[in-house]
């Protein structure tokens, strides 16, 4: 690998990407190709902490796979790659885990909302999820962790577990740094604009899918909750109108006083239809490359395969070297 930093994320093959996803992650992903060594892995080893069908994890998995690329993040700079495809990722979580203690893990916000919502399979593999994703990133060597402020929490464990295991070992693990790049666009619900618009909600009105087509992209715009005030601009309290101005002023590069000012005095309902048209037009050419790339199965296989083959070589180095330091017999 080249000498810049290194870069590792990935999204849960959970549900259909969103327009969150894209402006919150992928979009600004594909920027950071060019100045680190990235690695962007599908987490399909995360998602069954919530039961999930077998033929729709499979489609769900190999659509965000084909969404990374499709967003522009290029495959041969970067390393593409399915969780499950690089055993290393479970061997060092077992490996970590005993070195994580309990109260840490009952701390983590994620793990009592998700317990709450899935009252009836609260696992252990729920409980133990933020010392998979400590695994995936100290796997890597990795510098630098793009995610969002919901992420924070697990980030900052899994630089407590580097620098637990460092402290007793010598350097084995570099200690990871949370990745704040611009500052990101937070996509709101369409039905609740309190809420942050997630691919997991039941209400499929509430998110874009990176994947809608047109009308079905305009429909749910205009369909959004907003107020009764009539006036475009940001404000406290006019939760649906500022995540608008928000998605439209991200999807054409337009700042908010920009955007205000084009529709200043003009009414909710054109206002809407702009919005819907520019998020069509946004996510217009990645669903073209999507569909392009859904013909060409050899080469997204390749794609997986090379990605696998990659992330594993450097895997196993890691992993190599913390058996050892452990003290464990060398093969
Ligand atoms: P879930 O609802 O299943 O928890 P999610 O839609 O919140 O999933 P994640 O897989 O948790 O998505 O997130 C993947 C990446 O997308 C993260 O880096 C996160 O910060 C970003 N992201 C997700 N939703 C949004 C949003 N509404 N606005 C901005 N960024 C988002
Ligand atoms: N927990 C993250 C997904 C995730 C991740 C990671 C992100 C799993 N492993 C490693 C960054 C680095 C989520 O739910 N968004």
């Amino acid at each position: 690998m080249e000498d810049k930093k290194t870069i590792f994320s990935g999204v849960q093959s959970s549900g259909f990407l969103t327009l969150g996803n894209y402006i919150g992650a992928l979009r600004n992903w594909a920027k950071l190709q060019y100045d680190y060594n990235c690695l962007f892995s599908v987490v399909d080893l995360h998602s069954i902490t919530v039961r999930q069908v077998p033929a729709e994890l499979k489609r769900r998995a190999l659509e965000i796979l084909k969404l990374y690329i499709a967003s522009g993040i290029d495959p041969e700079k970067n390393i593409l790659f399915f969780q499950s495809h690089v055993p290393q990722h479970a061997e060092l979580a077992w490996v970590l885990g005993c070195y994580t203690y309990m109260g840490e893990l009952s701390r983590m916000t994620q793990f009592k909302d998700k317990s709450t919502r899935h009252a009836d399979n609260i696992n252990s593999g729920l409980f133990t999820y933020p010392i998979l994703m400590a695994a995936d990133i100290l796997l890597y060597q990795t510098d630098l962790v793009p995610v969002g402020s919901d992420q924070k929490q697990h980030l900052e464990l899994a630089r407590d577990i580097a620098i637990r295991f460092n402290g007793i070992y010598g350097d084995v693990f570099t200690v990871p740094e949370p990745y704040i790049g611009e500052v990101g666009a937070r996509v709101m619900s369409l039905q609740d604009p309190t809420k942050k618009m997630s691919k997991s909600d039941e209400n499929p009105n509430s998110y874009i899918a990176m994947l809608d087509d047109t009308d079905t992209i305009i429909r749910k715009i205009k369909r959004a909750v907003t107020d009764s005030e009539g006036e475009i601009v940001f404000r406290e309290g006019k939760d649906g109108i500022n995540n608008l101005l928000t998605i439209y002023g991200a999807v054409t590069d337009k700042t908010i006083p920009e955007v205000e000012k084009e529709f200043s005095g003009r009414g909710y309902g054109e206002f809407k239809a702009a919005v819907g048209e520019a998020v069509a037009d946004c996510l217009r050419p990645v669903r073209q490359r999507f569909d392009e790339l859904s013909k060409n199965k050899d080469y997204v296989e390749k794609t997986y395969k090379e990605g696998a083959k990659r992330a594993e070589y450097l895997a196993a180095k890691t992993l190599r070297k913390v058996y050892k330091k452990i003290g464990f017999i060398e093969r």
